[in-house]
């Protein structure tokens, strides 16, 4: 058995304690970020709730507050770019965005092919159906039609709804690609399309924003996992670093009851938090957990926090009288969700 020290000396700032490693990551994202003094952040234009363009040229939305996360991190501006279900993987590799945070799937070959990060996921989702209310269309009727955004035209750039799509509708349904808003007004007035099918919070969104949302009505099935996330270029480990930690710190943060209206106190006298963990979220004895120090102060969650809020605050003010949380996967762990915040340690 190895002794390893009384209490006091192991309760020793950790952020003291620790060398700072990222030295050896590569950061090219994060370095032209802070050089240029902006964050561009690719998201929705258009889809309500998630992400829209006011008359006045501002953004709101659940998306475009996770952009705004991420600049307030590094401490400075946001400029959103449009992207569409292509241009969210292209912007990355060319330098139009530094990140995306646009109902992105994580899966396996956005990671591996086309080489993108994806944060924690900010969204459990799932792939569902509209239709006209009344209306007996279904995916698997063998005779309607069914419209959806497909995202390009290689299957690298494909959505996940289309991919999910070709294999559970069948023969004798047909499938039309089309931009989403396009196949959800074409569903509304009957122009053509008699089903369009998206991620489930799109579709609830859209609803929504109808006149009379009791006349459409989305199908119970849901026909896959879509787990939504913000995405990076996959080379650059800095940029990934500080996307995952506001994601990750946005989710402790709720966990700890810190909230837009009480961080300020707490940031101030951390110590009035009793879990040590969330003593250093908002940034005692100087913790940093290896983040690069040029690019983040140690308080960075409370100036995040302050500006947006947790993960509760922001699903509340975009989502939260449209898509319920309670008692779904977007609830936290403890009340029976997937949402887990990794240890902030
Ligand atoms: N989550 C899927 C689907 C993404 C997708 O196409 N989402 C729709 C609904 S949010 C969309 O992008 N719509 C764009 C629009 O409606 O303007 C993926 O990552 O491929």
């Amino acid at each position: 058995m190895k002794f390893i020290g009384v209490i006091a000396a192991v309760a020793a700032p950790l952020g003291l304690a620790l060398m700072s490693t990222t030295d050896d990551y590569k950061g090219a994202t994060l370095e032209s970020v802070l050089d240029k003094g902006y964050l561009t952040c690719g998201t929705f234009a258009s889809v309500p709730l998630l992400g829209v363009t006011n008359e006045d040229g501002t953004r709101e939305g659940f998306e475009v507050d996770l952009c705004t996360a991420v600049a307030t991190a590094l401490g400075i501006d946001v400029q959103f770019v449009d992207a569409d279900s292509t241009t969210r993987f292209t912007f990355l590799d060319d330098g139009t965005a530094d990140i995306v945070c646009r109902g992105s799937t994580n899966t396996l070959t956005r990671r591996n092919d086309l080489g993108k990060h994806f944060a924690p996921t900010t969204l459990f989702d799932g792939q569902g159906f509209i239709r006209l209310t009344g209306s007996s269309a279904t995916p698997t009727d063998g005779s309607s039609t069914i419209c959806v955004n497909g995202g390009g035209d290689t299957p690298e750039t494909w959505t996940t709804t289309l991919i999910n799509l070709m294999s559970y509708a069948v023969e004798g349904n047909q499938i039309m690609s089309m931009e989403d808003g396009e196949a959800f007004s074409n569903v509304l007035n009957g122009e053509g399309c008699d089903l369009y099918t998206t991620d489930k919070s799109a579709l609830a969104a859209r609803q929504s924003a109808i006149d009379d949302p009791s006349s459409m009505e989305i199908l119970t099935d849901t026909i896959s996992k879509e787990p939504l996330a913000c995405l990076s270029a996959g080379p650059d480990d800095m940029m990934n670093m500080v996307l995952d930690a506001v994601i990750n710190g946005l989710i402790v943060a709720e966990e700890h009851g810190i909230t837009q209206d009480n961080v300020a106190e707490y940031c101030s006298d951390p110590s009035q938090l009793d879990a040590p963990e969330a003593q250093r979220l908002v940034g005692a004895d100087g913790f940093l957990g290896g983040l690069p120090g040029e690019a983040l102060s140690s308080t960075f969650m409370c100036e995040v926090i302050s500006k947006v809020g947790n993960y509760a605050e922001i699903y509340e003010r975009n989502l939260g009288s449209v898509i319920t949380r309670d008692g779904t996967q977007n609830a936290q762990y403890g009340e029976g969700g997937l949402l887990y915040g990794n240890p902030w340690a």
